[in-house]
């Protein structure tokens, strides 16, 4: 029988194709990098470790871990032995973990050590985690990654159908619930011949370095999959990308291809026009996850000399399906659809948007999810036959490029993940001074979007109003999602029926 499990192409392929020596994956500031043969060994490894401890078929496994090598050996592990992957985004707070730790019913955690304080308060209560697992230092009360790997046998790879759920990513819904989306095998190939092949065009020659990490869907792609099915090299680096580290790391590790987001290529842009460019062999450079601003784009190709990329995907497309090509380049545009994808644009009225018509954006392509874990509903309205839904509201150009123009609900992205208002909103209101609350999408000075609440208070402020609601957000929702300015209003705009109206808010502030 054949198989489709992606672990057969992504890892254990370049054994038989003479690369079993070549460094897969290399992390940047330390010595440690795993050769294609010491992945597929330790992926199997993983797998054994995983049956040695229980853990079944199809049942899931949490991933809270930063891009350090042990990422990809668990998470192919993972498939090698049938069992699902979550990777979880490492700026959430406890609450979030919790809810999706208990949704997913995650019969193990694996969770790095500088996170853990983070996740700990979600692990007490939990009904489904037979084990936690510690990457890195060791942490007194949970076991460590090389102990649970210890002694373990490395397993073959079990066969899985195209079909069969590979791995679940986490997409933020509007009310802040996430929703577990789920991915069969053959997604994960399927964005690597199409977008991986035709706008990124890696080779073995490559180098690749993503400031967007693994856990998320872009960074899943760029620093993964889409490597390693060229046979290429990724650098990982596991810190928090800021820009001055970002163009270090341009110039020790040499990458030919750059991964990163509007916040940050704007950040670097400023900082290299006070430091200068970074000495390195780019050819090419991407970004997503929010509309680039053209300034930025421009900026960064006259100091590097090379162009970003703009595209957009979704965690559900699994990863870009718009973009632009090098050969073929509008800034200010999403470009045009992927080779591979099919898009259509719907009006209010439901038919099909004329040029130069907003509607909302559908897309079809194979690397659609099989839906929405144990949510029904949910998965009916984005999931449409072949058509996925987006949420993004499109024009599309006489010459048949895209160009984004909000969103269809009042959700926005920060650094590139999403952020709901509502969730920020609840956040707010929880801290005792603040009675009501109201947050919508700002643009900084780059033209991007933060959030800006405005609140109506129950007691009088504090003098560090502003830092203790910070705080506050930061610990209930996310690290990204704190306010960035705060208005203090004497009420809120609302329908009649007690909605806030935020689109009054949106209006007063660009006004
Ligand atoms: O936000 C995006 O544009 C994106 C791109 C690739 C994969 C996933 C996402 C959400």
């Amino acid at each position: 029988t054949t198989s489709a499990n992606a672990a057969d192409f992504f890892v254990d392929r370049h054994l038989a194709e003479g690369r079993a020596d070549k460094i897969a994956h290399q992390e940047a500031r330390t010595a440690r990098s795993l050769s294609f043969a010491q992945l597929a060994e330790g992926a199997g490894r993983v797998a054994g470790a995983l049956l040695r401890a229980g853990i079944r078929p199809e049942e899931r496994i949490a991933m809270v871990m930063l891009d350090t090598l042990e990422f990809p050996q668990l998470f192919f592990g993972a498939l090698k032995a049938g069992v699902v992957p979550i990777p979880i985004n490492t700026l959430l707070a406890a609450p979030v973990y919790d809810a999706i730790l208990r949704d997913s019913r995650a019969v193990a955690l694996f969770v790095s050590a500088p996170l853990y304080e983070a996740v700990k308060p979600a692990l007490a209560g939990n009904p489904y985690l037979k084990t936690v697992i510690v990457v890195g230092d060791e942490v007194p009360e949970a076991q460590s990654f090389g102990s649970f790997v210890a002694g373990a046998e490395v397993c073959e790879t079990c066969p899985a159908s195209p079909d069969q759920v590979a791995f679940w990513l986490y997409s933020s819904g509007s009310t802040g619930q996430p929703k577990g989306v789920m991915h069969v095998h053959s997604s994960l190939r399927a964005t690597a011949d199409t977008y991986g092949k035709h706008v990124l065009g890696l080779t073995a020659e490559d180098r690749v370095l993503s400031a967007a990490k693994l856990f998320f869907a872009y960074g899943l792609g760029n620093a993964m999959t889409f490597p390693l099915a060229a046979g290429a090299t990724t650098i990982l680096f596991g810190g928090r990308p800021t820009p001055g580290d970002m163009l270090t790391t341009l110039e020790t590790e040499q990458p030919t291809v750059f991964c990163g987001v509007p916040t940050l290529y704007a950040a670097m842009v400023a900082e290299m026009d006070r430091s200068g460019a970074p000495q390195a062999p780019l050819r090419r450079c991407i970004s997503a996850g929010e509309a680039l601003p053209e300034d930025v784009g421009r900026r960064w190709q006259s100091l590097t000399g090379v162009d970003i990329l703009d595209g957009v995907g979704s965690t559900e497309m699994l990863h870009i399906f718009l973009s632009n090509r090098a050969d073929d380049l509008a800034y200010g545009t999403s470009g045009t659809p992927v080779p591979g994808y099919e898009v259509r644009l719907v009006n209010e009225a439901g038919q099909e948007a004329a040029d130069g018509e907003i509607g909302e954006l559908l897309v079809n392509g194979a690397s659609a999810a099989m839906g929405y874990w144990n949510q029904r509903e949910k998965s009916r309205q984005t999931f449409e036959g072949v058509w996925t839904r987006t949420g993004d509201k499109y024009e599309r150009r006489a010459d048949g490029r895209f160009i984004y123009c909000g969103r269809t609900d009042d959700m926005f992205k920060v650094s590139g993940i999403w952020v709901s208002p509502f969730e920020v909103e609840q956040a707010l209101v929880s801290h005792p001074v603040v009675l009501e609350a109201a947050v919508v999408a700002a643009q900084d000075d780059h033209g991007l979007d933060k959030p800006k609440a405005f609140i109506v208070l129950e007691a009088e402020a504090p003098p560090d109003l502003h830092a203790q609601l910070t705080e506050h957000v930061k610990s209930r929702v996310g690290k990204w999602k704190y306010p960035r300015w705060i208005e203090v209003v004497d009420d809120l705009p609302k329908t009649a029926t007690g909605k806030i109206q935020r689109f009054r808010l949106r209006e007063a502030s660009t006004s």
